[in-house]
């Protein structure tokens, strides 16, 4: 009880303690459940539509970032590329207040990724990973599926500019949407595991990010604590 009080705790000063998360959110909305999904590329809505609002976003665990991807130049393919040579002042600000040690840029879409069809298909398969899973937008779009404390997935429909951030231990996938196309760098603290822990062929409930995941925003109290403002409480 004490550790995960101190999770929480510690959970709520990082986020608070590094740069200003912007309010210009990415859209998000709950979908429909797996089995009427005819074609993962759609924006697979409910009728009417539900809609996901900001609060709900963050208590998910996701941050995000409005970044301005016109303005500064980036290679459609790097592997890595050095964050050291990040010239956009906000993207050092973030590397250098979160810690982001390795980057790369990739490009997914059929004429520059080999493959495309299978890597659509593995990026779609639910899993975690033990890490927080980093991704700026530099171009395109596509949509990250996030499952609420519920099991229901939230789709967030991901463009250009955006930066967004998932939590280790959340349960997630990612597919292109019907363009096909999207220019994402990824970041990482440390030395970069990008091998997914799916979910069904492994145990993923007793992982331990699974569970400091379950912990800091599933719980009855993490829900109950991660409902207000988030600002610092000074407790
Ligand atoms: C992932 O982890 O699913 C990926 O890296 C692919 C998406 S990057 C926009």
């Amino acid at each position: 009880m004490a550790e995960s009080l101190d999770l929480r705790k510690g959970m709520r000063l990082m986020n608070n303690s590094c740069q200003e998360v912007d309010e210009a959110w990415p859209e998000a909305w709950y979908m429909v459940e797996d089995g009427k999904v005819a074609n993962q590329k759609c924006e697979n809505r409910h009728t009417p539509n539900r809609p996901v609002d900001v609060k709900a976003m963050r208590k998910l665990g996701l941050l995000y970032w409005k970044m301005d991807a016109d303005k500064w130049k980036y290679p459609v393919k790097a592997m890595p590329w050095d964050p050291q040579e990040a010239t956009d002042p906000r993207l050092k600000a973030l590397r250098d207040d979160r810690g982001y040690s390795y980057a790369d840029v990739l490009t997914i879409h059929p004429d520059y990724l080999p493959g495309f069809d299978q890597h659509v298909k593995n990026f779609f398969t639910e899993h975690i990973h033990a890490d927080e899973e980093i991704r700026y937008i530099l171009g395109g779009s596509g949509f990250f599926d996030v499952r609420d404390p519920d099991n229901n997935w939230v789709r967030v429909h991901v463009k250009k500019g955006d930066l967004m951030t998932l939590p280790e231990g959340i349960y997630h996938r990612f597919t292109c949407d019907e363009t096909d196309y999207i220019h994402a760098m990824r970041m990482f603290i440390g030395v970069p595991v990008w091998t997914p822990i799916n979910r069904f062929t492994t145990d993923t409930e007793s992982h331990t990010s699974r569970k400091k995941y379950i912990c800091l925003h599933c719980t009855p109290q993490a829900l109950q604590d991660n409902g207000g403002e988030e600002k610092e409480t000074g407790e």
